[in-house]
């Protein structure tokens, strides 16, 4: 049964899981407040949230720090407690052993070594359970892990920095700055939460970007960097390739191709990953993401470009878009920021709904989730 104040301690669990995204996969970020009545009045006695590269987890950290005090008390967790023997031992036994009283979990493990388990270990040990507080919004959070254990891919955020009439370039393809620096920042803290940010081949050769998270302070959490580039386009004096040593680049490509080209692409310390074409003779973006989430990617960034953000929202793998836009108008002659889709009729368009919208200074920023 759920009481007054679980909803309340479970957003603060969700709040410190948040801290993990971009930092912890292929693991979930998980958060653990674990709370007990001092003087009549409930106290959190201990904080934990997943470390980076994913150990150790929230329950071990916050049960670090109530110590005694976890005697009696509750545990919130945003993710059913572990039941699997990893580095250390089952987050739903070390709770059992802390002689937690009660644990109010968010949403169950998909992981098939837990799913089920980590509760049930507990309810089997007299810890009374708790679930399904805040469903919804874990699963939002780790929406990330959940795909890659229901679909074997990662979620796919599409971002996209446009004008008033949805442009990312004028027609000589001018594209700086459409947004401002606020809207910049912005994109650079998404860049953080990811776990990778891919771009098309296109967009790598046009801009010479180096997708990495330059925020003050948030140096150090620069995702791996993904090229989708059939033919091996990126010049090696790309900015990208030269400092693949220092900021993971992948490159998916088709099979085949020069061997010399491959080679001077591994020299420099890019990964290739090849990727089968589908019947059209282009890059199988299902199989190109199913390859990423082989290699532990939970959250995928799209920065473009519009072709590359087209085939994934053709193939229905955009799940989330997150779109600047900027008070200006470039018109008709200007770049779309989405290319063609061939909708012919509204109604098989993809649907978003819009979960949140901010202002950025003189920008926007929307946030949609694909509506099912
Ligand atoms: C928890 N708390 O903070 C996290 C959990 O590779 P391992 O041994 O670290 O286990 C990874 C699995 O543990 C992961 O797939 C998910 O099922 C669970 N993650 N569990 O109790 C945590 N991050
Ligand atoms: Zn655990």
């Amino acid at each position: 049964m759920s009481r007054p104040d679980d909803t309340q301690f479970m957003k603060m669990a969700l709040m410190l899981a948040e801290r993990g995204l971009g930092q912890v996969a292929p693991n979930p970020a998980v958060g653990c407040v674990i709370v007990r009545e001092v003087g009549g009045m409930p106290r959190v006695v201990g904080r934990g949230w997943t470390q980076d590269g994913g150990r150790p987890h929230a329950e071990t950290e916050a049960l670090g720090r109530a110590c005694a005090l976890a005697r009696g008390a509750t545990a919130y967790v945003s993710l059913e407690p572990c039941a699997h023997q990893g580095k250390t031992g089952p987050c739903a036994q070390a709770l059992i052993d802390a002689g937690v009283a009660r644990v109010v979990g968010a949403v169950s493990d998909p992981n098939p070594l837990v799913a089920g388990r980590g509760f049930a270990m507990l309810e089997a040990a007299g810890v009374a359970v708790t679930e399904n507080v805040c469903g919804d919004e874990a699963r939002h959070l780790n929406a990330g892990f959940f795909l890659t254990m229901s679909e074997e891919r990662p979620l796919v955020t599409l971002k996209i920095a446009s004008s008033l009439d949805g442009r990312s370039a004028t027609h000589d393809g001018q594209s700086q700055w459409i947004t401002g620096e606020r809207a910049r920042n912005r994109g650079h803290l998404l860049r953080a939460t990811h776990d990778a940010i891919m771009v098309g081949s296109a967009t790598a050769v046009v801009d010479d970007p180096q997708l990495t998270c330059r925020l003050p302070g948030l140096g150090g959490r620069s995702p791996v960097r993904i090229v989708a580039d059939g033919r091996l386009r990126l010049p090696l004096t790309s900015k990208l390739v030269r400092d693949a040593r220092k900021t993971p680049v992948w490159v998916l490509t088709l099979p085949g191709g020069d061997d010399a080209r491959r080679k001077a692409f591994e020299d420099c310390g890019v990964i290739l990953i090849d990727v089968a074409p589908g019947d059209d003779g282009l890059m199988n973006m299902r199989a190109a993401l199913e390859k990423i989430a082989g290699r532990g990617v939970t959250r995928l960034l799209v920065e473009g470009g519009a072709r590359l953000a087209a085939s994934l929202m053709r193939s229905r793998l955009v799940d989330r878009i997150e779109w600047f836009q900027s008070p200006k108008v470039i018109g008709g002659d200007g770049y779309p920021a989405i290319a063609g889709l061939g909708v012919k009729h509204v109604d098989n368009a993809p649907v978003f709904a819009l979960r949140e919208l901010i202002s950025l200074g003189e920008d926007s920023l929307a946030s949609y989730v694909l509506r099912s």
